[in-house]
């Protein structure tokens, strides 16, 4: 169950949003009491319940908004207790001072907006003793660590009484997903995008549409997407529709683990017994070291993108590589994977010298293409030129330089900046194929100025949802359901398709 948070000034506001929360699915609510700024009236907030509810007045200290006096807002508790409120909420250090009465549930609560502190098990041993019939522990987390031990806690306590364990803050979010796997009896979210309540509060419709929340059962395997940043990545919206359509049971989660941290953090996790992880920016090289097995591509790059755990042993590959070559053969009017490679003796422009522009001249390189290079940085250019042992141009010469595939690997034009483009309309001819390996926006204004020259064009969102689906193969040993992951970026990029 998601347990919906709703705060607002006045009471009107308040109500109508619960009415509107039930509507859209909640089953049940949480009314942040201390939002509100008149006067408390409890007979118009609890005369009309749209869904059960807890009924919570946070303290300043704990992160509420809660500024009467203490006396004031137990009194309001007790009197929501005796107008039969489902659950009602008690910090640990007050819990004991209000008495268990009639049906309303106790949540005994622990917040700490600053950090983790090390004795987790004494504050919940605590707050088990004030008759919860429910623990909640939320707490800061400034390290992997400390939103492991959150979770690891709360699932050791859940043997006994079913506990919630959040770790606030953007290392935290997965705690608020995989608790359900772990005995926890509901989640918190937010509902309007503009209110959350604590720092990594995920929505309500993210919670039930990109992690298919109320499927995840204690058997869900755990996959996860490594990087740093992670929030902007489209891997769990992706592989947790793919989980869904083929009814695996299973969950993606996004792990955000800082550059340098690799190692230690992914340890601390190890009791996740993770199924498998895909890799992003910055960790493409920094797992190597982790990594038992490698495929070819990784082999060859020295970057993987895709991790299988089996049996304890990790195994990397790249789909990124097989991917990008595979959206260029079909363009090309090929089959991915041909040994007859549709791309032999292409010309290929190649705009970008990153990790993305690497990887594909790689690719293109070994496919019998010719491969040339070109970057706003020449030396840089013209250095990865050599490494990868194709030609490089100069950055002046890119729009008058002839190919048959232009590529940009270049991050000009992403979002925000919709209006930039890496050439001039004059870069592109008719019949041409290009290829620009931004996915957001899909449509970018390189893609766009290729189509009125009558290009055939290849979209960055093709190239990453082939990956995901290469990923989700490696990972499940199904095939991957290609259309309602593209449909996932679609609605995440808030594009609707024709
Ligand atoms: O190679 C992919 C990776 O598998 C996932 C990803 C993401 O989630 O943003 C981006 C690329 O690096």
């Amino acid at each position: 169950m998601i347990c919906v948070t709703l705060g607002r000034g006045r009471h009107r506001t308040l109500l109508e949003e619960w009415k509107q929360a039930a509507e859209a699915g909640a089953e049940l609510v949480e009314l942040r009491v201390d939002c509100l700024r008149s006067e408390i009236n409890l007979k118009r907030l609890l005369s009309d319940r749209p869904t059960p509810l807890v009924f919570t007045i946070r303290r300043g200290a704990d992160g509420g908004l809660w500024r009467g006096n203490e006396e004031k807002r137990l009194l309001l508790i007790r009197e929501a207790i005796v107008a039969g409120v489902d659950y009602v909420d008690l910090e640990v250090d007050i819990a004991r001072s209000i008495p268990r009465f009639g049906k309303t549930k106790r949540i005994v609560s622990y917040h700490n907006f600053r950090e983790t502190p090390e004795d987790l098990d004494a504050i919940v041993a605590q707050a088990r003793e004030a008759n919860a019939d429910i623990v909640k522990i939320a707490t800061m987390a400034k390290t992997v660590s400390d939103a492991s031990r959150v979770l690891e806690t709360a699932a050791r306590s859940s043997e006994s009484v079913p506990t919630i364990g959040l770790a606030m803050g953007p290392l935290g979010v997965f705690t608020r997903i995989l608790g359900r796997k772990y005995g926890a009896p509901f989640t918190y979210a937010g509902f309007n995008p503009e209110r959350t309540f604590a720092p990594g509060m995920l929505s309500f419709d993210e919670l039930r549409r990109d992690y298919a929340y109320n499927r995840i059962t204690k058997d869900s395997l755990v996959y996860a997407v490594i990087g740093d940043p992670i929030a902007h990545s489209l891997s769990p919206a992706v592989h947790n529709a793919a989980f869904q359509k083929l009814g695996l049971h299973a969950v993606y989660v996004p792990l955000l683990i800082p550059s340098g941290k690799l190692r230690p953090s992914l340890e601390t996790l190890s009791w996740l017994d993770l199924r498998g992880l895909s890799v992003t920016i910055p960790h493409k090289e920094a797992i190597l070291p982790m990594l038992k097995q490698v495929d070819g591509a990784v082999e060859r790059l020295k970057a993987c993108n895709t991790v299988v755990i089996k049996d304890g042993v990790w195994t990397g590959h790249n789909t990124d590589y097989h991917a990008a070559l595979g959206v260029l053969e079909e363009a090309v009017g090929g089959s991915p994977g041909d040994e007859n490679s549709v791309l032999v003796d292409k010309q290929v422009l190649i705009l970008g010298a990153g990790g993305v522009a690497r990887t594909i001249a790689y690719g293109l390189v070994r496919r019998g293409a010719g491969v040339a290079l070109t970057n706003r940085d020449d030396e840089r250019a013209a250095r990865v030129a050599s490494e990868i042992g194709c030609r490089h141009v100069s950055w002046a010469a890119r729009a008058s330089t002839p190919c048959d595939i232009l590529i940009n690997g270049t991050p000009v034009g992403m979002y925000p900046n919709l209006d930039e483009t890496p050439v001039p309309p004059a870069a592109f001819r008719a019949g041409m194929v290009a290829f620009d390996t931004i996915y957001h926006p899909e449509n970018t204004m390189f893609l766009k100025l290729a189509r009125e020259r009558e290009c055939k064009t290849v979209s960055g969102v093709d190239m990453f949802v082939r990956q995901a689906a290469l990923q989700f193969t490696l990972f499940t040993g199904r095939e991957a359901p290609v259309e309602v992951m593209r449909e996932a970026v679609a609605r995440k990029l808030g594009v609707t398709r024709d």
